[in-house]
C-alpha cells in the first residue's frame, strides 16, 4: 500500500522477472571530474537503494578491475565502458544527461553520456523494473529534450510559501535557512529521479531577510543546501532583488548601467561563487507587481539583464529573467490597455539584445496560469534569445491541491500547440538546445507544489503533477495518459486500483475547467486567495483582469478589431484564433467577446453551454467521489481518508462555482436553463 512520503519511489517487494541477476555490480567510473565522481557515486548508491527497495536485497557493488570477476550489471559512462570493457554502446554523442541501457550476453550496461546521464539511467532502469518492463535484452537510448529542467520555489524566509498548499517551506523557518537534511536529500532524490537539474530555492518576490541570502552571513547555509543537491546533478539558482546594490551595498542607486552598480554586482557575485562554485546563476522578477527593475531608471530589460549576465559570466553562471512584466495599476474603465499583450510588447523588440548567458522566462500563457489560456505568442517568435517556459505545478488557480486537477493534461495541450512559424513549430518540436536564428525553447521552469506535509503535496494525488512535470519536460512527446499510467503503476503497483486512479486523474482537468470560469474568460476567482468563485472580484480592480460581462455579452475582444492581441501570433495562428468558428472553444472567451446567443459547435448557445458545463462539472466531482469510495479496501486508511476529505471539499467548491456562475449569468440575461435544472434567483 502506498507510503505517501515515498511518492513514486515506493518500497515494494516485486518478483525480479527481468531475467537479469541484479546482484553483482561493477562500477566503471572515470574519476577525472570531481563533481562527476560525486554524481557517479550517488548513481551507484541509488542503484543499491533502489534494488533494495524493490527486491529486498542489497546488491554487491565493486569497482571494475581488468581481469576481475564478471559482474551482472555495469554502471558507468558510455566512454568508460567502451574504454574498459570494449562495449560499443553508442557511437556518436547524446545530449548532456542522455543514457543507454543495454542488455547482452556480457551483462546489463547502464551507461550515461556523462555522470548525470548515468544517474538518470539508473533511475530509469529502476522505474522500468518497478513497472515490470525490465528485461535482459533491453536496448534503450534516451536523452532529455529540455536542457534546462528547472524547479522554482516561491518559499519565503519566514517559512511560508507564496501560493503553497502543502504546509510550510522545507528550506526556511523563522527568518533563516533551516532544514532537515534527510528530508532535503529525499527531495533531491525524487527530483533527480524525474530528471530535474536546476532548482531556485527562494521566492521570486525577494523580500525581507531573503534579500540577504547572497551575503556572507547567509551563504554558508545556502551552500549546505547546494551540497545536498550536488550529488543529484541539481544546481541551485538564487532569486535576487534588483535593488540589492542599494539594500545591501548602500549605494544611492541600483541603475544597472551605473558604474558603481555594475562593480557592486561583480564583487557580490564573486562572493556568492566563493561559497557555491557551481551555482547555476540568479533568477529575477523585475518591474513586476511591485518588484523593482530597470524601468525605474528609464532603462529596458536588456540593459538590466546584461548587467547581471556580465557579473555571472566569469563564473559560468546564467541570469534567468522573468517576462511577467505588465502594468499592475490599470483602470477598468480603460478598454484600450490589454495585460496579455504586455510580455510580448516588452520583450520581443529586444530579441537579439541579450547577452548569451541571459535566459528569459515567460509564463506559458499571456495572462497568469488561468484555466483555458492559450499559449503565449512569444513562443516561436524569439529568434535570437535564449528562453524557457514557466508553468505552475502548484495549483494556485487550479484548486489549491484541495481540488484534484491533473496538470500534465494541460501541459500536453501546450506541447501540441502549433506556433506555425514554418514546419516543425509545435511547442514540443521547439523544445531543445538554443541555436541562434531558431526559436528553440531551452527548457521549463515549474513553480513547485511541495511543502512540509508528510506527503509533500497536500493532496496525495497531486504527486502526479510533480512527477508528470519532470517526465513531460524530459520527453514532451509523452502523453498525459502515458504519464498517469507510469505514475500510478509506480505509486500503487500493478492492478485495477492504479488503473482506476489514473482514470480519475485523466478526467480531472476537464472537470475542474467545467465548473471554473467559463471557456477561458479567466479571473472569476476570489481575489488574493484565488480559491473559489467571486465573479466580479477582479472586475473593478487594478490588475487588468476583466471579463466585462453585461446583459448581452461576455469576454474581451482580443482580435484585430479589439485589442489586437491576436496580431502577436504568426499569421495562420492569428487567423485561426480570430475566427470564432476555428478558435478552440476552451479559449474562446479569452479571445472573443461573444453574445450569449452565440451558437457553439455543439449547436447550443454560449449561455446554455455555460449552464451545461457547470452542472456537469459538479456531477463529475460526485462521480469521482463514488469511484474513489470504491477503492477504499485497496488503500491505506490514511491515504483513503485524506483524499476523500479533499474530494468532499472539492464538491463544495464545485457547488459554489456552479451556482454562483449560473446565477450570475441568469441574473444578467434572464434566460433560464433549457433543461430546467435548478438555478438560484
Ligand atoms: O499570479 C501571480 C501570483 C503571485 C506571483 C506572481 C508571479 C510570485 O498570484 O503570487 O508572485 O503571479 O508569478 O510573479
Amino acid at each position: 500500500m502506498l507510503n505517501e512520503y515515498n511518492c513514486w519511489l515506493q518500497s515494494r517487494e516485486i518478483k525480479n522477472e527481468s531475467g537479469i541477476n541484479l546482484k553483482t555490480v561493477s562500477t566503471v567510473f572515470s574519476n577525472d571530474a570531481l563533481i562527476g565522481a560525486i554524481i557517479s557515486e550517488q548513481a551507484a548508491e541509488e542503484y543499491r537503494l533502489g534494488i533494495n527497495r524493490l527486491l529486498g536485497f542489497s546488491p554487491m557493488l565493486s569497482q571494475y578491475k581488468t581481469g576481475g570477476d564478471k559482474a551482472a550489471v555495469y554502471l558507468g559512462t558510455i566512454k568508460s565502458i567502451a574504454g574498459e570493457l570494449k562495449q560499443d554502446l553508442y557511437q556518436g554523442s547524446l545530449r548532456e544527461g542522455g543514457f543507454v541501457i543495454k542488455g547482452n550476453s556480457d551483462g546489463l550496461f547502464i551507461a550515461g553520456q556523462d555522470e548525470c546521464g548515468l544517474l538518470y539511467g539508473v533511475f530509469r532502469f529502476l522505474s522500468l523494473l518497478a513497472q515490470g518492463k525490465a528485461s535482459s535484452s533491453m536496448d534503450i537510448k534516451e536523452e532529455p529534450a529540455s536542457p534546462l529542467r528547472v524547479i522554482n520555489h516561491w518559499d519565503n524566509i519566514n517559512g511560508t510559501i507564496e501560493r503553497g498548499y502543502a504546509g510550510n517551506s522545507i528550506f526556511y523557518k523563522d527568518e533563516r535557512v533551516d532544514f532537515q537534511r534527510d528530508r532535503i536529500k529525499d527531495y533531491a532524490r525524487l527530483l533527480a529521479s524525474v530528471g530535474i537539474n536546476r532548482i531556485s530555492i527562494n521566492n521570486v518576490n525577494v523580500r525581507f531577510g531573503a534579500r540577504f541570502l547572497i551575503t556572507e552571513e547567509m551563504l554558508p547555509k545556502v551552500a549546505e543546501l547546494a551540497e545536498i543537491f550536488r550529488p543529484y546533478g541539481i544546481k541551485l539558482l538564487l532569486c535576487v532583488n534588483f535593488n540589492s546594490p542599494m539594500i545591501i551595498g548602500k549605494l544611492p542607486t541600483s541603475d544597472p548601467t551605473d558604474k558603481a552598480v555594475i562593480e557592486w554586482w561583480n564583487k557580490q557575485t564573486e562572493i556568492v561563487y566563493s561559497f557555491i562554485p557551481d551555482l547555476a546563476g540568479y533568477l529575477i522578477k523585475a518591474d513586476s507587481e511591485g518588484q523593482p527593475g530597470p524601468f525605474q531608471y528609464g532603462k529596458n530589460h536588456a540593459d538590466g539583464a546584461n548587467t547581471f549576465a556580465r557579473a555571472l559570466k566569469p563564473h559560468g553562471g546564467v541570469i534567468i529573467w522573468r517576462c511577467f512584466v505588465y502594468n499592475a495599476a490599470q483602470d477598468w474603465r480603460d478598454w484600450s490597455l490589454d495585460r496579455p499583450k504586455a510580455a510580448y510588447d516588452n520583450f520581443i523588440p529586444l530579441d537579439g539584445q541579450f547577452d548569451d548567458n541571459v535566459i528569459l522566462q515567460p509564463k506559458f500563457g499571456p495572462l497568469d496560469f488561468q484555466v483555458g489560456e492559450p499559449v503565449a505568442p512569444m513562443f516561436g517568435a524569439f529568434k535570437k534569445t535564449r528562453h524557457i517556459m514557466e508553468v505552475q505545478i502548484t495549483q494556485e488557480y487550479t484548486g489549491h491541491q484541495i481540488d484534484l486537477c491533473y496538470l500534465p493534461w494541460v501541459w500536453q495541450i501546450i506541447m501540441d500547440f502549433n506556433t506555425d512559424y514554418g514546419p516543425n513549430s509545435t511547442i514540443k518540436e521547439l523544445v531543445g538546445p538554443y541555436k541562434e536564428g531558431h526559436s528553440f525553447i531551452e527548457g521549463f521552469a515549474g513553480v513547485v507544489n511541495v511543502g512540509l506535509d508528510n506527503n509533500w503535496t497536500g493532496h496525495t494525488l497531486a504527486q502526479a503533477n510533480l512527477y508528470g512535470y519532470g517526465r513531460i519536460i524530459w520527453d514532451p512527446k509523452l502523453s498525459a495518459k502515458d504519464i498517469a499510467r507510469e505514475w500510478s503503476l509506480l505509486s500503487f503497483g500493478a492492478g485495477s486500483t492504479g488503473e482506476k486512479i489514473d482514470d480519475i486523474l485523466m478526467k480531472s482537468y476537464r472537470t475542474y475547467e467545467k465548473y471554473n470560469a467559463p471557456f477561458g474568460v479567466s479571473f472569476m476567482c476570489s481575489p488574493m486567495g484565488h480559491y473559489g468563485p467571486h465573479v466580479e472580484g477582479y472586475e473593478f480592480s487594478r490588475w487588468g483582469t476583466y471579463h466585462r460581462a453585461n446583459a448581452t455579452a461576455v469576454g474581451v475582444d482580443r482580435t484585430s478589431k479589439g485589442t489586437g492581441y491576436t496580431n502577436q501570433y504568426s499569421p495562420t495562428v492569428s487567423a485561426m484564433l480570430e475566427n470564432p468558428a476555428t478558435c478552440p472553444e476552451e479559449n474562446i472567451l479569452f479571445i472573443h467577446r461573444l453574445r450569449y446567443d452565440f451558437v457553439m459547435r455543439n449547436g447550443e448557445t454560449l449561455l446554455q453551454n455555460i449552464y451545461n458545463t457547470h452542472f456537469e462539472g459538479y456531477d463529475e466531482v460526485e462521480a469521482m467521489i463514488a469511484e474513489w469510495k470504491s477503492l477504499e479496501k485497496s488503500l491505506s486508511p490514511e491515504v483513503y481518508k485524506s483524499v476523500l476529505s479533499r474530494f468532499e471539499r472539492q464538491l463544495n467548491n464545485a457547488r459554489e462555482w456552479r451556482d454562483q456562475i449560473n446565477t450570475y449569468f441568469y441574473r444578467k440575461t434572464g434566460i433560464a436553463d433549457k433543461q430546467g435544472r435548478k438555478i438560484y434567483e
